[in-house]
Formats: structure tokens, C-alpha cells, sequence
């Protein structure tokens, strides 16, 4: 009944300003009082450092401020594994959502058969050799599969990586081609917003969460806010039309706790700069809650 609560303010894996104000927007927006009211002891560790970078990237460049990311990465994995090894339950605030890799990276220490839960509109799966935005907040959930830069794979090991039949996206309706083959080629379970449209989100829920649960000891939560619809979370750097509702969000983080099935999660993509009136923030806080058992009755 301990969570820790982690911020990476780092934006350099995204293309615009404002999401390294994420974790505070979060904060912002009531955090602890809320998962102090469902009875949890918070340990919030403050932010990550994350070094300012005042050159820009080269024309072209594939992998956009590689250094500072891993670097920050690898920062990052070490935090997380030590909480998880405190018995804590790592609870991560973006950030854009390259931290992934180091989040991710990080339970791995302590859950060698993870499976993942991927929230997002896109399915980043990029690498270096089939990005066409050179962003590496687009390439996290190759990394943590083992596929990229090597400075990305190896962060916490390469050893430690993900297996494609334990991971599920869900919610995306933005794919690049390159993408496209690599989930494809990987076997990677896509439930995409035509998936929920047709089967609504408790069948997309169960199907899911089968899936990660099968053969594994844990599962992580990865939720980028431009998963669910601009209308409800207009804050985002890469908002896409035709996302997840409100309710829709809610109750597949319902499902969750009602499974009792995470043992980590992470809150990406908030950008207060792009947000109105925090509303973005607030609904990461209102997911962040039912996450953690806050029922309407
Ligand atoms: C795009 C956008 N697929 C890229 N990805 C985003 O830049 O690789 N992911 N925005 O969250
Ligand atoms: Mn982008
Ligand atoms: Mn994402
Ligand atoms: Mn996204």
C-alpha cells in the first residue's frame, strides 16, 4: 500500500515545449490527496534532473538528443528498480513517453516475465531506421522489446527486455508504416479504436488483459494522455482525432484494479503549455484514481 511517485520532466524526446511541465501539472491537479483518500502512503522522490540542451538537433537527425534521454533513461530505470526493491509501487509522471524505456527497464530488474499494457494513440515501435520525425518518444516500446539504437536497448541490460506475446496496445489510430511491419513481423497485439468501436472496451479489456496476464508476474501500466480523445485531453503534443471517451478510459482502469494486476505504472504526454484550463492534468490525475480503486458508488 506504498507507492512512489516518480517525475521526469524531460521533453527531449518529443518535438515541442511545455511536456517537461508534466509532472508538476500532475501534481497540481491534487495527486496525493486523492491516493491518500483511497489509504495509500505516498513517497513522492520529487523529479529527475534532466540537463538543459541548447543546441538544436542536426536537419535530419534520427535519434533527437540521444545522450540526455538515455542518460536520463538509465537514471530513471535505477530509480525505479530501487523503489520496486523497497517493495514500493513505482507510480512514474512524464515526461514525454521516452521514459518508458527506463521505467520499464527498471521493473524488469525485479519482473522478469512483465506484460504491458501500452495506452496511445500511436504504438511506438520506431527505430532509428523507420522514424521519419528522428523523436525517440516514438520509438520507446521498440526499445524496451530490444529493437534500436543501442543506447536505448541497453539501458538496464539488454537482457531485460520485453517479450511481443506479453505486450498489448490499446487505443491507436496513428501508425507509421515502418510500424506497421514491425508489429506485424513481432506479433504484437493491437487493439486499435476501430477494435473498441466494434467490440466496446470491456471485450477489449478482457482480451487484453489475457494477454498480458498469460505466463507472466506482473503487468505495467503505460498510459499516454493523447490515448484518449482531444476533447477530453486537449494537452498533448501529437493530439490525434477519434480517441478514447472519458467513460471508456475510466472503466478499462477500473478493469485493472478490479484484476489487482499492475505492478507499476506511468502518466506520459501532459503538456501544460498546450492544455486548457489543466483539464489534461486533471484527467490524468481522475485516471491516476481509478487506477488505484476509486469507485462512483
Ligand atoms: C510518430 C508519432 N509515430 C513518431 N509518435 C508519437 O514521431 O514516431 N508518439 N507521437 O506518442
Ligand atoms: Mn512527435
Ligand atoms: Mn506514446
Ligand atoms: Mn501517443
Amino acid at each position: 500500500n506504498n507507492i512512489s511517485i516518480i517525475g521526469v520532466p524531460l521533453q527531449y524526446g518529443a518535438d515541442r515545449k511545455g511536456v517537461d511541465l508534466g509532472p508538476d501539472a500532475i501534481r497540481g491537479a491534487n495527486l496525493h490527496e486523492r491516493l491518500k483518500a483511497l489509504g495509500f502512503n505516498i513517497d513522492d522522490l520529487g523529479d529527475l534532473t534532466v540537463h538543459r540542451i541548447l543546441t538544436a538537433p542536426q536537419e535530419g537527425e534520427k535519434l533527437k538528443h540521444l545522450s540526455e534521454i538515455a542518460r536520463v533513461n538509465q537514471e530513471l530505470c535505477e530509480r525505479v528498480s530501487s523503489e520496486m526493491g523497497k517493495g514500493q509501487f513505482p507510480l512514474v509522471l512524464g515526461g514525454d513517453h521516452s521514459i518508458a524505456i527506463g521505467t520499464i527497464k527498471g521493473v524488469l530488474q525485479h519482473v522478469k516475465r512483465l506484460g504491458v499494457i501500452w495506452f496511445d494513440a500511436h504504438t511506438d515501435v520506431n527505430t532509428h531506421e523507420t522514424t521519419s520525425s528522428g523523436n525517440i518518444h516514438g520509438m520507446s516500446l521498440a526499445a524496451a522489446l530490444g529493437y534500436g539504437h543501442p543506447d536505448l536497448v541497453n539501458i538496464g541490460g539488454a537482457e531485460n527486455k520485453l517479450r511481443p506475446e506479453n505486450v498489448v496496445i490499446i487505443g491507436a489510430r496513428s501508425i507509421d508504416p515502418g510500424e506497421r511491419t514491425f508489429l506485424k513481423e513481432k506479433g504484437i497485439k493491437v487493439f486499435t479504436m476501430h477494435d473498441i468501436d466494434r467490440n466496446g472496451m470491456k471485450q477489449v479489456m478482457e482480451e487484453a488483459i489475457e494477454i498480458v496476464t498469460n505466463g507472466t508476474d506482473g503487468v505495467h501500466l503505460s498510459l499516454d494522455l493523447d490515448g484518449m480523445d482531444p476533447g477530453v485531453a486537449p494537452g498533448v503534443g501529437t493530439p490525434v482525432n477519434g480517441g478514447m471517451s472519458y467513460r471508456e478510459s475510466h472503466f478499462a482502469m477500473e478493469l485493472l484494479f478490479e484484476r489487482n494486476i499492475l505492478v507499476s505504472a506511468e502518466f506520459v504526454e501532459v503538456n501544460p503549455m498546450l492544455d486548457q484550463h489543466n483539464i489534461t492534468a486533471v484527467a490524468a490525475v481522475e485516471l491516476i484514481g481509478s487506477v488505484f480503486g476509486e469507485r462512483i458508488l
